[in-house]
């Protein structure tokens, strides 16, 4: 028989806070790496679950599972998303709280994924019968339609969220799922009119090109051959996959008709889709400076789809309308310009398409009364990016990681001196990073890097990137987290271009370039083509570019600033949840089963706080239980309290420890649960434990064999 400690050496643990040494980062990653190599892809720090993508099925999430980890103990069963799922929803349940899972982890590290094995279990634990039924069908079909939309294939990852997610279920109080909410974040529209080769635009172009009958495509004046379409010709060879592209339709139209939209609405949001297309093909000519539509055939499709004249569209595409002291000035484009102005135009007809399909998805989901509900949210947002170039969307993407690391640490931190508080057990400083200091530098009211660009973006005059870099440089010179180009040549050895900053992010060092920040923040749309979309006669498109934006003289918010607030929006509704997290980690970059870089695993655990996290968790002690189930299972080590202890489990945990001779400093006893400070302490119980099982055994066979 394997013992339990060859046992441990070949699988490793399933809770990271039992490893010896809790500091070391190779100790951990080899823990990782056996448990990986044995197809445990989940491992625990305390309540954490860290999931490591093993890039094949490997049959864990089947009917058989559910019933195993339904209504059990956390630490009783393997590691396991349906085991955290489970304990959040119970905390629900029976106590009233309101949860949110919040998954972390880099490009297909496997947030998606986890975030719907969440929504699976919930699905599958929860009554099977009429309106519970027809709720649960519409949020696990709006999953495919908003990765239809939202995803795309990118070289990390074959289907890859271009989104930030988090969506609520809601809860009636028997815990019957009733209705949802999904919030949406800062979608990578860029990708509409550009790919890197080897990537692919998003999904639902090939979808619909793949999927849709002869007669729809005639209808949406659109053809079969992908290689027609200007904005799906970036991304070279990476194009297709015909027959999941035909069946993701498929899915598509199921959740269109799940989540009962209109024939109408349908009818439009395709035709939105397909003027989209023909958008990236309408050409320009240049004549004396002045750009003319060169290919009719495009903008006569845009137009017959979406209801706009011709001669109107025509016109916005190549002229600018301004008011400058209060005169209105039209005046021609030049043909960089108007390719400029068109593909910006997609852009926002995209973008804007994608938050009115959220807005449409939420009013089917919505339960009658959404107040009386108890939620359980889950966040499936963008992870920690850190490319050869960095960006404006890096910028976002990575404040919004800083943002998140800020909500866990100090969550985490709570929720340890709550529970030593509640136990009355004596509370030990931990030290920790506080990246709250890079927060601030990025956000803080009218001195952080935000505030400096907006003034910059919004200032008369010609700002322009260049400016805007030089007063960034400038005012946060002295910055501890702020390294410009000429701070990088003295200080930190690593040089950097003279339209480079650098900031020092608690995950990293993470240089960006500063050309099109100015763009890309102003996110400029010209009048004139707000004016065309809004009289178009398709009421979506209507609606996505309404009236009274265009007779706002007030400029609209800069594009950090709407993400600022919509993140600390989210962050109010996460403060008042209790947390779960999930943290993944992406083995390799080649997308393969059964390999394991460790390097690049070392780094992910690196940045995602994992041993800060873990030093939190083991500050003081190891492993906790309630006396319970500590007396239940290690009972038969003590003749005293074998086979049944008669008074207080508190007693019987303390006769039991006695009897096993925990010195003084290993333990301490709570109000309802043992702490036990090192590992060590542990598995010898449960070595001890383990042994007595076998003899115990051996002894009723032996029984056995003499009757
Ligand atoms: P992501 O959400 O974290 O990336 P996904 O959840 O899309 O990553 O996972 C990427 C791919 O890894 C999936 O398409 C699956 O092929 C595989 N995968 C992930 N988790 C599992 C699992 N538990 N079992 C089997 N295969 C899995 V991104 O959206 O790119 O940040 O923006
Ligand atoms: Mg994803």
């Amino acid at each position: 028989m394997e013992t339990h400690l060859q046992h441990r050496d070949r699988v490793g643990v399933a809770d990271a806070v039992l490893l010896e040494d809790y500091t070391n980062e190779t100790a951990f990653v080899d823990n990782l790496e056996k448990r990986f190599n044995e197809n445990l892809i989940y491992t625990y720090i305390g309540p954490v679950l860290v999931s490591v993508n093993p890039y094949k099925d490997i049959h864990i999430y089947g009917p058989e599972y559910i019933e195993e980890y339904e209504n059990k103990h956390f630490f009783e069963v393997p590691p396991h998303v349906f085991a955290l799922t489970d304990t959040a929803y119970r905390s629900l349940k029976e106590e009233n709280r309101e949860q949110c899972i919040l998954i972390a982890g880099e490009s297909g590290a496997g947030k998606t994924e986890a975030s719907k094995k969440v929504l699976q279990y919930v699905a599958a634990v929860t009554e099977h019968r009429g309106a519970v039924e027809k709720v649960k069908d519409k949020l696990l079909h709006s999953n495919p339609l908003l990765e239809a939309f939202g995803n795309a294939k990118t070289n990390r990852n074959d289907n890859s969220s271009r989104f930030g997610k988090y969506m609520d279920i809601q809860f009636d109080f028997q815990g019957l799922p009733v209705g949802g909410n999904i919030l949406n974040y800062l979608l990578e529209k860029s990708r509409v009119i550009n790919q890197a080769p080897g990537e692919r635009n998003f999904h639902i172009f090939y979808q619909l090109l793949a999927g849709a009958s002869d007669s729809e495509l005639d209808e949406l004046c659109l053809k079969r051959n992908l290689s027609l379409y200007y904005y799906l010709s970036h991304g070279g060879k990476s194009n297709g996959n015909n027959l999941d592209d035909k069946k993701a339709y498929d899915e598509v139209k199921k959740g269109i008709a799940t989540l009962e939209f209109s024939e109408l609405e349908q009818k439009e949001m395709f035709s939105i889709v397909a003027s989209v297309l023909h958008m990236g093909n309408v050409g320009f000519t240049e004549e004396e400076g002045k750009a003319q539509i060169s290919k009719a055939e495009a903008l006569e499709a845009i137009c017959k789809l979406i209801g706009v004249s011709e001669s109107q569209l025509a016109k916005a595409l190549t002229h600018r309308t301004i008011t400058a002291h209060g005169d209105v000035v039209t005046s021609p484009l030049n043909r960089e310009l108007a390719v400029y102005a068109r593909d910006a135009l997609a852009k926002a007809i995209y973008d804007r398409l994608f938050t009115w399909l959220v807005q449409r998805l939420n009013r089917s989901l919505q339960s009658e009364d959404a107040r009386k509900y108890k939620a359980m949210g889950i966040l499936d947002i963008y992870g920690f990016e850190i490319f050869q170039k960095n960006s404006f969307e890096q910028l976002c993407i990575n404040f919004c990681n800083e943002k998140l690391q800020q909500l866990f640490i100090e969550l985490t931190l709570k929720s340890e001196q709550e529970e030593y508080l509640k136990e009355g057990i004596e509370w030990q400083n931990v030290d920790y990073f506080d990246n709250k200091v890079i927060c601030d530098l990025i956000e803080e009211k009218h001195k952080g890097i935000i505030s400096v660009m907006d003034e910059e973006c919004l200032r008369p005059g010609e700002p322009t990137d260049v400016t805007m870099l030089a007063k960034m440089n400038k005012n946060f010179k002295i910055h501890k987290h702020y390294i410009s180009h000429e701070k990088a040549d003295t200080k930190t050895q690593k040089t950097m271009g003279r339209d480079e900053f650098r900031l020092v992010h608690y995950a990293g060092d993470v240089t960006y370039n500063i050309n099109g920040f100015l763009e890309k923040n102003n996110d400029l749309l010209f009048r004139d083509l707000k004016e065309a979309m809004c009289n178009s006669t398709n009421e979506i498109m209507k609606s996505i570019f309404p009236a009274k934006e265009r007779e706002s003289m007030k400029r609209p918010e800069t594009a950090i600033t709407q993400f600022r607030t919509s993140l600390n929006n989210l962050m109010d509704i996460l403060m008042d949840k209790e947390p779960s997290y999930i943290r993944c980690i992406k083995p390799n970059d080649v997308k393969k089963a059964a390999v394991f870089d460790e390097t690049l695993v070392r780094h992910q655990v690196k940045y995602l706080g994992l041993m800060e996290n873990l030093r939190v968790r083991r500050a003081g002690f190891a492993y906790r239980r309630l006396y319970e189930r500590f007396l239940q299972r290690y009972k038969s080590l003590c003749n005293a309290t074998w086979p049944k202890w008669h008074g207080s489990p508190r007693e019987g945990v303390q006769t039991l420890v006695n009897a096993l001779g925990y010195e003084k400093d290993e333990y301490r006893m709570g109000k309802t649960k043992i702490f036990i400070r090192f590992p060590k302490t542990l598995f010898q119980t449960e070595d001890a434990f383990q042994l007595k099982k076998h003899e115990l055994a051996s002894k009723i066979q032996a029984t056995y064999k003499s009757v």
